[in-house]
């Protein structure tokens, strides 16, 4: 029996105007809930609302609110199993993902927990007697996070948890397809003692998702969008909220390269070109795009890393696969239209493409009807093709090969993305001046592209966003504003850059 949910503000159920099934992808005739899909004027409404609790709550002491953080935590914790079962039913991710999904909403709950003693201000020396200056972290106000299913419940995490500790309410879409999931978690934060109105969330379909967030701008309910997501809607998202002098904090796609020296431990590198393209089905933004190869190791890898491919376990999520099956059928699509992009000059070295069916069979698959395709290996990729410069979401990873380093770092960052990379080698010098050339937020050594632990920033450059951090103690500056105070306790008018006691060097002096 599928579940009814419907968008939550103020702590009441929000009657959608349209009705969406959210699916299981491993068996698409299965419904795991109706979604009742709110409009524009419901989410400028969740965003009034949110305006209000807001007040309140920043009147909460920073370690009590993060008590509540703590709490969450240990609700996620102890309900870990059937959050991650839900996860793995709604969108695919095999379960042993799903969990490691669950653990990393308990590691951003352990980490913001004691950032309730910390949110740390500053006392500085004026250039003035008797005067003191101060600087304080005030929270925003309201953050308005719209959010991608595929990482339905930890991705949202990275945003909520920190914006709540801070003293903020929050307005929250998540992904259409995943709303069981995030219904779920919406209930654990909740449970946790969170007031009405704090944490409100709203489904809606994109279009009313922005005229609603619009509304909420124009208002002044808003002023901090998060947004994870595609390249193309997170550039109309930051269009948006800059018109009205607001800052988004933006997670969108990738190209994630990985770089293979002649050095490398090659075994290593097809373990991790595995799970960096397949895991997940392909579908992190932090996934594996294109392979660069060093041309003297290329034909070894290529061979082992299709191998590798070919032997891997697709199948139900619920078993030990590698990967299930993609998110939702519009992923399947727009995946399909992607395989379109293979042309004469490429060689397909992992097999059969497209989806898995008696007519293009797989060993081992576990799966029965639902969205599962082949993954697929293309060697021989450009740097003029669209499957070398385009994200290509879902499990397709491309391979092409190189000179020198400097060549490989140039093929790099040419798509322009600059979300997470890697590079294999034993050589450290490699590795640095990897480090220091590659355009990407995040870089691996002799690791996988995905994978990024909750306490580092994780966020990109380019087309992967606009140079916003989430995580750690770096998102903090996403979700406060610094204030500074000065105060004089000298009793007169002390005026800055004027009264300012002078004391002259001997300038002529020398040794
Ligand atoms: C994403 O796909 O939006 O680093 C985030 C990783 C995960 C997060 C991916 N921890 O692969």
């Amino acid at each position: 029996m599928s579940r009814k949910i419907v968008s939550i503000v103020g702590g009441k159920d929000a009657t959608g105007t349209v009705t969406y099934a959210s699916t299981n992808p491993a068996r698409t005739g299965d419904v795991v809930a109706q979604v009742g899909l709110a409009d524009a004027d419901t989410f400028a409404a969740a965003c009034r609302t949110a305006k209000e609790a807001q007040r309140e709550w920043a009147r909460v002491p920073a370690p009590v609110r993060g008590r509540v953080i703590a709490s969450i935590g240990r609700l996620v914790e102890a309900n870990a199993e059937r959050l991650a079962h839900l996860v793995t039913e709604e969108i695919g991710k095999p379960y042993a993902e799903a969990l490691g999904e669950v653990r990393e909403i308990v590691d951003t709950c352990d980490f913001f927990l004691g950032e309730g003693r910390r949110l740390y201000g500053q006392t500085v020396p004026s250039e003035m007697p008797d005067k003191n200056l101060f600087t304080f972290r005030n929270p925003i106000g309201v953050a308005a996070v719209i959010t991608a299913g595929n990482f339905p419940v930890a991705v949202p995490s990275w945003y909520l948890v920190p914006a709540l500790l801070c003293g903020n309410a929050v307005v929250w879409k998540p992904a259409e397809y995943a709303a069981a999931s995030a219904h779920a978690m919406f209930q654990l934060f909740v449970a946790a003692g969170l007031p009405d109105g704090v944490l409100n969330v709203v489904f809606a379909d994109g279009a009313e998702t922005f005229r609603g967030l619009e509304l909420a701008l124009g208002e002044g309910t808003v002023q901090k969008v998060g947004f994870t997501g595609s390249s193309e809607v997170g550039r109309k998202v930051g269009e948006l909220t800059g018109r009205h002098l607001q800052s988004a904090c933006l997670e969108l796609g990738g190209k994630n390269p990985m770089v293979i020296m002649p050095d490398a431990d090659l075994d290593l590198a097809v373990e991790g070109a595995l799970f960096s393209g397949f895991g997940t089905a392909g579908q992190r933004c932090t996934s594996l795009g294109t392979v660069i190869v060093h041309e003297s190791v290329h034909d070894r890898f290529v061979e082992r890393f299709a191998q590798a491919v070919r032997e891997a376990k697709i199948g139900d999520p619920e078993g030990d696969v590698l990967a299930g099956p993609l998110l939702d059928q519009k992923f399947a699509d727009r995946y399909e239209e992607y395989l379109a992009w293979i042309q004469p000059h490429h060689t397909v070295v992992s097999g059969n493409i497209g989806r898995i069916s008696k007519d293009s069979p797989r060993h081992d698959f576990t799966g029965d009807e639902g969205l599962y395709y082949h993954p697929v290996v293309v060697d021989g990729v450009r740097p003029t093709d669209r499957l070398f410069l385009e994200e290509t979401f879902g499990p397709i990873v491309g391979v092409t090969t190189f000179q020198s380093l400097d060549e490989a770092i140039e093929l790099a960052n040419l798509p322009g993305y600059g979300l997470s990379s890697s590079i294999y080698t034993t050589d450290p010098r490699h590795a640095f001046r990897f480090r220091e050339g590659i355009s990407a937020g995040m870089v691996s050594v002799n690791n996988s592209t995905s994978g990024a632990e909750a306490h580092l920033p994780f966020g990109g450059n380019g087309k992967s966003g606009n140079g916003s951090r989430q995580s750690g103690m770096w998102v903090l500056d996403q979700f406060t504003r610094w204030q500074a105070m000065n105060w004089d306790h000298s009793g007169r008018l002390q005026k800055a850059q004027m009264d300012v006691a002078d004391i002259t060097p001997d300038m002529g002096f020398r040794l």
